[in-house]
């Protein structure tokens, strides 16, 4: 052996050596030191000063050197140790960023996410650590909760349109619908069951209600100011959108405590596997520019996805070319020209995100819902009419990309979105098995994920 080689069988040694240090280190609560300021954060809470995927003695220290005017600690330089969000340093973030880091309970400041048109207000919100009671509105928060396995902490949830697989676990947990007759928006009824619950959860010195969970300003609408009035804050969410995921799951799996930490953190590495999986294929296979599916992305049946789109979004990572990047609101496609717009490329695939639950569709919605209902009938003017899919929306940010990659690109993702939904059901929502009929709940017999024109032929289909 050459005297180069035995230099990197030790350089090899010593960092193995050092690797198994550092999960002593970390088996023993004290981690490795990650003192430089931060570009961007891996969890949005007010104490990460770091800006890694944690709170631990790393911030503690930072914090104190910060308040120390250590040389080169400045709040200009680490802005999240204001742990308690009053612009300045001061002992207030010592005493929280320590009760933080032992995942005692302590009042905490989210950085919500939210759209730039979004109400600023919103953007740093107050919640007390750790969740206890919440309610979510939309079907995409609650579908975090779920899956984070927090559905004991959600008191009430707003949807109209769940499967019974879907509520299984917040069914289970005793969580109740707010308002049955509304989907997407808090209206009286919804207001005055949250209010109640508030009331409820306040009572033997609670919290009341810690936070409503929402993916827009339209969820709650004209309440905001009562919500305020009865001090119960407000948290926005884009935990659909693939990236702004990764962070969501991480910091809303923080705020529900050490459970809903564990399966955030697994959750956002899983995502994030799946994601660089889906472009280190492409990037193998050199498919970029000319070659990459130009493809146009609809959502419930016939909205044109906007540019900021978590659709688009999903069909981007996926390696999908969106033709229909259009700024502003998302558009309906209200007659045959509508669709007949987009030439210039033609779509080679249409991709339609549509919500169908974690359950297996009948021919009877297959030939009543998709392609030959009247509304839809346009759709057959375009030159990619049979080259629609019909993406199932309820799949997670993980299994919705790799479903859309193995759309776009069959050869190099042939079973990939089966084996990625199975694996993150098997995993993270381990209460589907429950729901299956043989107690082993399996995506390909039990949901439907995908819906082609073949599959609409098979089931009857004659448009
Ligand atoms: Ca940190
Ligand atoms: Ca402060």
């Amino acid at each position: 052996m050459g005297n180069k080689n035995l230099i990197i069988v030790i350089a090899v040694i010593a960092i193995a050596i050092a690797g198994i240090g550092a999960a002593l280190l970390l088996f023993n609560g004290e981690p490795e030191v990650k003192d430089t300021p931060p570009t961007s954060t891996d969890l949005l809470i007010y104490g990460n000063a770091n800006g890694d995927g944690t709170i631990d003695s790393n911030d503690v220290r930072i914090v104190e050197n910060v308040l120390n005017a250590k040389e080169n600690y400045t709040l200009a330089s680490y802005p999240l140790a204001d742990a308690n969000h009053n612009g300045r340093i001061d002992s207030g973030d010592v005493e929280i960023v320590k009760k933080l880091a032992e995942r005692k309970e302590t009042d905490v400041y989210v950085i919500a996410q939210m759209d730039e048109d979004d109400d600023p207000s919103y953007s740093v919100v107050k919640v007390p650590y750790p969740l206890k009671h919440v309610v979510t509105v939309n079907a995409e928060v609650t579908g975090v909760c779920v899956q984070l396995g927090v559905s004991d902490k959600v008191a009430g949830y707003l949807s109209s349109n769940y499967s019974e697989f879907e509520l299984y676990s917040l069914d289970k947990a005793g969580s109740v619908n707010i308002d049955p007759t509304q989907n997407r928006t808090v209206k009286e009824a919804g207001y005055k069951k949250i209010i109640e619950l508030d009331t409820k959860y306040r009572q033997n010195g609670g919290n009341g209600i810690d936070a409503i969970f929402i993916y827009n300003t339209n969820a709650i609408k004209t309440y905001k100011a009562d919500f305020e009035t009865a001090g119960i804050p407000v948290i926005h969410t884009k935990c659909t959108n693939p990236r702004d995921s990764i962070v969501g799951f991480r910091t809303f799996g923080f705020l529900f405590g050490t459970e809903g930490e564990k399966q955030g953190n697994n959750i956002a590495e899983y995502t994030v596997k799946v994601l660089d999986h889906v472009s280190d294929t492409l990037k193998k296979n050199n498919i970029s520019g000319d070659k990459t599916t130009d493809v146009l992305v609809l959502f419930s049946k016939t909205s044109i996805a906007e540019a900021n789109s978590q659709y688009t979004y999903a069909t981007q990572e996926a390696g999908g070319n969106v033709i229909n990047q259009q700024s502003g609101a998302s558009t309906k496609l209200s007659n045959e020209e509508s669709i007949l717009t987009f030439k210039n490329p033609a779509p080679e695939v249409i991709v339609s995100f549509t919500t169908m639950g974690f359950k297996k569709v009948t021919d009877e919605y297959l030939t009543g819902n998709v392609w030959d209902i009247d509304k839809l009938s346009y759709l057959n003017k375009s030159p990619a009419y049979k080259d629609l899919v019909y993406v199932n929306a309820s799949l997670p940010v993980s299994a919705r990309i790799a479903t859309v990659a193995e759309v776009l690109y069959p050869d190099l993702f042939k079973d990939y979105g089966a084996t990625t939904w199975q694996t993150y059901a098997d995993n993270f929502m381990p209460f589907l098995d429950e729901c299956a009929g043989d107690k082993d709940y399996n995506v390909k017999t039990d949901c439907t994920n995908t819906i082609t024109y073949s599959d609409y032929q098979r089931a009857g289909g004659k448009n």
